[in-house]
């Protein structure tokens, strides 16, 4: 195990990079520093891994903005501060690998933020999302308007805000925002068995998904469609796919399985 900084443990794990929150005396609420040293960690997997974890040490995912620090911040550097976040989210969400966040207790505020920059939600019964920005008087900055509300819809995301609720694991799967619920204490565990997978498709076909998908998603649907055409036609022409596609013709490659198989 090495350290991308001590507040964000880094091991590289296979093809699996695997990014562990560590700021557990504070429930991993992010600083300057913690958004600085996860925008490295991800910038690393990026450069050496194939796919990504992110998971919180520690009895909970991430208690979001560190509110002692911003509390004494004048409003331009609020602005920067947001905007850096938006820039180390975007690394994860737009980058070149995928990545999952593994959800144990509290994904609150910028917790729920950074899960929702990630590819894939993981969340084990028990964990807990939130956003108690109107509690605190202030507003998500961490890329929530945008990512959480075409996660689970504004109009949620609204009720969230407003009445602070806490809404469990389960509940979140229903709303979309968790794809997996998994027995307490197996989030990590199910993350790096996704993440592994995921880390075996095409590389090219990985990184049009992250960025074609929700690109695609932001268009109208005549410029959607071409803009599939255009990307499906790409992807074809790799030399992976040929590859693939060769094994699959000639009986090499693993066919599909149906889920209880
Ligand atoms: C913190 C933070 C924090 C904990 N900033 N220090 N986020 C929130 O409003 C969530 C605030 N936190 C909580 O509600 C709870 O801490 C938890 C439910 C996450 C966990 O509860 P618990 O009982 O396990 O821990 P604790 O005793 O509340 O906290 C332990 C320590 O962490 C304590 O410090 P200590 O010096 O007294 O030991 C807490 O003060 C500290 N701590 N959370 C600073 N967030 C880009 S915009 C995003 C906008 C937002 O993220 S708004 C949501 C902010």
């Amino acid at each position: 195990m090495s350290d991308a900084s001590d507040l964000v443990r880094y091991e590289l794990r296979g093809e699996v990079a695997i990014l562990g929150l560590n700021r557990p005396d504070k429930r991993n609420a992010i600083s300057d520093r913690f958004v600085e040293a996860i925008a490295e960690a991800v910038a690393r997997a990026t450069r050496e891994a194939e796919a990504g974890v992110i998971h919180g040490h520690g009895k909970h995912f991430c208690a979001g903005l560190d509110l002692s620090e911003h509390s004494q911040k004048p409003l331009f550097e609020a602005v920067l501060g947001s905007r850096r976040w938006h820039s180390a989210f975007d690394s994860i969400e737009r980058g070149r690998i995928p990545f999952v966040s593994a959800i144990s207790g509290a994904a609150v505020g910028g917790g729920f933020e950074l899960a929702a920059s990630t590819h894939i939600r993981v969340a084990e019964e028990g964990a807990f999302f939130a956003l108690p920005e109107g509690q605190r008087g202030i507003f998500v900055g961490g890329g929530g308007s945008v990512r959480i509300a075409r996660l689970i819809g504004p109009a949620r995301m609204g009720d969230m805000m407003l009445t602070g609720r806490s809404v469990s694991a389960t509940e979140m799967e229903r709303w979309g925002g968790v794809s997996y619920v998994v027995e307490p204490g197996k989030a990590l565990e199910r993350g790096i068995e996704i993440a592994a997978r995921m880390a075996q498709n095409a590389e090219f076909t990985n990184y049009a998904v992250i960025n074609a998908l929700p690109r695609i998603a932001d268009m109208s649907s005549e410029d959607g469609l071409f803009a599939e055409s255009m990307v499906a036609s790409l992807a074809t022409m790799t030399p992976e796919a040929q590859e693939r596609l060769r094994d699959f013709l000639e009986k090499r490659a693993e066919k599909v399985k149906a889920p209880d198989a």
